[in-house]
């Protein structure tokens, strides 16, 4: 039991006065206007859209954080077990809306924002997005705090509040700048615990003693101290009160740490900038997605919010008074990627050398608790450390690793004997200049699950990557946890027309909760009206994002035309390259066709959107040449609405919300094999559009579930992916010839100085061709082709996209959720 610091004849008083959130119009009204006068200390003659957007926020946050607390309790009382979810990033998007929704309550917050004199729309768009996060790993964590907290699992996330999220894009004459993305002026959704702090050392050294016993006690010493203060976001259920905690660490200077000598010595700055130094720790997200840049500072923000999360983890195990075997009964940790994974290390070290238990006591517990994600098998994306570097800032975990490849070796040397390379293959230090700690593998061997996130990659994994480990420690310990979507934001916030329109043929909005039942729309596929109103709904979404690049861009497009849409990370294993040259081709084609010839094409929207990371030099030249092509064929009188190319600034979670219901087709071309799932494909699909993909992640199972007459697939397989970098590197590799006119057409200076797309060209034609654009080009152009013929007959388009909303119930992030809690967490869900 817990102790309440408030005694027993006192509580009366605070039971009485208990606040109870607004419940209706008037109330919340109330709310609002007290948030407007006291918290925000405005007035009627200073309340401006961005005041009442705090002012509403506040009000359900009130409400939230009283959700918050009786599912804190109720989880505490009944000493539930729990998962964290440790993750660098969390790319939440607005909370504002969503809270609305996931509440129950938007309906009265319309109305009383109306008499209060604003239009919700409005207060919704005042809202910053909380953009912690680089892409699809960021969104996916915050998709899973959104099932976790709706099927009511005891939860928490743990990662860092950063004070410049991921930068915010500007095309300047074509190229990308990056501006910062300062959020935190005015956050109304977090909480901060300035009680809540845990301090953290960095560097010093390691002092080894033998105790009375004998015994080798091991004391980390000196460095320096940093301090993690909590801030707590709240995260809803929808249609649910339970409320999980996403705790977020923000770094501060030590309290001891202010060094008054050099202040009284008059050394005031020096001190100040000591301050910062520590500041900085949480202040920058790394802006890269599928990279790991091996810097510094990096580092440190691992071990400073996996150890602030461990101590927080650790102190509330200790409160229930358990025996620490019972550790892996209460917690269950999920490292999101390996960016966590020295929380593997960090709780050996706290139960050896803090608790003082016997190592191999400890390891048990240690691997019975973690379980590791993989995203990813792209080499310059899987972590490595340099042993100098971690020696350096955490001398007592670099032994700490030592000691258990040094156990991990020996076990596997007992079961194969003088397998010396397997010995050099599997090691968690790879034996290179300098020395590298292998971050995956040290994850592999400290957890009890590995899972991938769609079949292909979890199979890929498998045979490639973690192929030796698989052999060590049986094929049990891999598994597949295929990645979802939260239906709330991604259908029923982002598409509230749709959502309508399934609950009036799905029996209401169960399906939110349970997307199998989409399987009703099946009945519905040839009720006209049904179609009728589905048409409408897609044309109206695709009219407010025309109004949307009207309004930004100054570009007219014709909401009748194909809208095909790429937005996601610009990288070049995602193959924008491949999308533009595609472009390119049909503009040649459109310009040498007879004015009468092109009245009988069909006009397409091409759309872009995405951030280059700012050190990728050649993902900036796509999104450059994206933009050039663009500025010619907009303007070309021949081309008309035929062609349109638009590329659209600063791509985010909100504007998701606003492009994904307004595609007809979505780009997924990711060269097979590189894609360990994507998660936009399932949302594209979800919100009423087709895909043109590539056998490649979660495609594959999108197929299989809404049948492949209703996806456009084309491209190698990949199966055939390495042997076609074999010829290409060894044997004769002719370039595709219709991609040799569009390389031409560059290359005469078409669309701007050819100089500053050559590396682009090269890549294909001399270096290789590594991501496969030249080999899968013809099978692209014919497949853009049969999409074009396609969409002529809009009864059959309508069908199909119906058809396969229909059968996209298996991608929900619930179903996800519910196989990590059963096949690896073991938790269940907390009864309200
Ligand atoms: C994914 C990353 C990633 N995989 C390193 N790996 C990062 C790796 O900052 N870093 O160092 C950041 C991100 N992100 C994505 O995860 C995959 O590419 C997608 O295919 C997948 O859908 C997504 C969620 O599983
Ligand atoms: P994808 O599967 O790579 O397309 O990305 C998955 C999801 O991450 C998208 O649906 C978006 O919600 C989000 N996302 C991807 N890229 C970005 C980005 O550059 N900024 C913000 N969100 C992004």
């Amino acid at each position: 039991s817990v102790e309440a610091s408030i005694p027993e004849p006192q509580r009366e008083a605070w039971t009485k006065h208990e606040f109870s959130g607004f419940k209706n119009k008037d109330d919340f009204e109330r709310e609002v206007v007290r948030h407007v006068e006291t918290t925000l200390a405005r007035s009627i003659y200073n309340c401006d859209e961005s005041a009442a957007y705090s002012a509403s926020s506040l009000a359900f946050r009130d409400r939230l954080i009283k959700d918050w607390n009786k599912t804190q309790q109720r989880q505490t009382f009944t000493d539930s077990k729990r998962v964290y979810y440790l993750s660098l990033e969390f790319l939440m998007g607005r909370a504002f809306d969503n809270a609305m929704l996931n509440l129950g309550a938007k309906e009265v917050a319309k109305e009383g924002l109306a008499e209060l004199g604003f239009r919700i729309e409005d207060i919704i768009g005042q809202e910053h997005d909380a953009a912690l996060g680089n892409g699809g790993l960021g969104r996916l964590a915050a998709c899973f705090l959104d099932s976790l907290a709706t099927l009511n699992y005891p939860a928490w996330g743990y990662g860092l509040r950063y004070r410049y999220g991921i930068f915010k894009q500007e095309i300047i004459d074509g190229y990308q700048v990056e501006v910062p993305d300062y959020w935190l002026d005015f956050n109304p959704w977090e909480f901060p615990r300035h009680d809540v702090t845990v301090e953290i050392q960095f560097y010093g050294h390691v002092d080894k003693r033998q105790d009375e016993n004998g015994k080798t006690i091991a004391k980390w010493e000196g460095g320096e101290m940093v301090t993690a203060v909590a801030y707590d976001v709240p995260t809803p259920g929808y249609d649910t009160p339970s409320t999980n905690n996403l705790r977020l660490w923000s770094s501060k200077a030590a309290s001891g740490e202010f060094d008054f000598q050099k202040f009284n010595s008059g050394d005031y700055e020096s001190s100040v900038a000591d301050q910062q130094r520590a500041e900085t720790i949480s202040a920058v997200l790394y802006p890269n997605d599928n990279l790991d840049r091996g810097k510094e500072l990096r580092l440190k923000q691992q071990y400073f919010w996996v150890a602030a999360s461990l101590y927080d983890i650790v102190r509330r195990f200790k409160k229930s008074k358990r025996k620490w075997n019972e550790f892996p009964d209460q917690v269950a940790i999920q490292l999101n990627d390996t960016h966590p994974t020295l929380a593997i290390v960090e709780l050996q070290r706290i139960l050896v050398d803090v608790e003082g238990l016997e190592w191999d006591e400890a390891w048990q517990i240690v691997t019975s608790t973690f379980g590791y994600t993989n995203h990813t098998v792209l080499p310059e994306a899987l972590e490595k450390w340099p042993v100098g570097l971690v020696q350096h800032l955490l001398p007592r975990h670099l032994q700490i690793i030592y000691d258990i490849n040094l156990f991990f070796l020996q076990s596997v040397e007992k079961r194969y004997p003088n397998d010396r390379d397997l010995l050099r293959r599997v090691s968690i230090i790879e034996e290179s200049q300098p020395k590298m700690v292998r971050m995956a593998y040290l994850a592999v061997v400290g957890s009890h699950k590995v899972n991938g996130v769609a079949e292909l990659h979890s199979d890929l994994i498998q045979t490639t990557i973690f192929r030796d480990f698989v052999a060590i420690f049986g094929e049990d310990k891999f598994t597949n946890v295929t990645n979802g979507i939260t239906p709330r934001r991604w259908l029923h916030q982002a598409n509230p027309r749709l959502s309508e329109l399934i609950a009036s043929k799905a029996d209401g909005y169960e399906f939110l909760k349970d997307l199998t039942l989409l399987n009703k729309l099946e009945l519905f596929i040839d009720d006209k009206e049904f179609r009728k109103e589905w048409a409408e709904i897609k044309y109206a979404n695709k009219v407010r994002l025309a109004r949307y690049i009207k309004s930004t861009l100054g570009i007219n497009v014709n909401p009748a035309a194909l809208f095909d849409v790429q937005v996601k990370r610009i990288h070049e294993y995602k193959r924008q390259q491949l999308n533009i040259f595609g472009v390119i081709h049909r503009y040649l084609t459109l310009k040498a066709m007879s004015p009468e010839e092109r009245k009988m094409q069909q006009p397409r929207v091409s759309i872009f959107g995405g951030k280059a990371a700012p050190g990728y030099w050649m993902a900036k030249q796509i999104i450059h040449l994206i933009n050039n092509v663009g500025a010619l064929v907009n303007k070309d009188p021949d081309i008309g609405d035929l062609l349109k190319v638009i590329f659209l600034e600063d791509y985010n979670v909100s504007k998701a919300e606003i492009i994904t219901p307004a595609s007809d087709l979505s780009e997924h071309i990711s060269t097979a094999g590189t894609e360990a799932s994507g998660t936009s494909n399932m949302k594209f699909v979800l919100n009423g559009g087709l895909i043109i993909g590539t056998c490649d992640g979660a495609n594959i199972e999108i197929t299989r579930e809404i049948g492949q007459e209703n996806i456009f697939l084309f491209g190698t397989l990949s199966e055939d992916v390495e042997d076609l970098r074999h010829v290409h590197t060894y044997g004769e590799h002719p370039i595709d010839p219709n991609l040799a006119k569009v390389f031409d057409a560059i290359e005469r200076g078409m669309f701007g100085e050819p100089n500053d797309f050559k590396a682009m060209i090269s890549a294909v034609r001399d270096h290789g061709d590594y991501y496969l654009v030249s080999d899968d080009f013809q099978s692209y152009i014919d497949t853009q082709k049969m999409v074009d013929e396609e969409y002529q007959n809009q009864e059959e388009w309508i069908s199909k996209c119906i058809r396969s909303v229909a059968r996209m119930g298996f991608f929900s992030s619930d179903r996800c959720i519910n196989e990590y809690a059963e096949g690896i967490w073991n938790i269940e869900p907390l009864a309200v």
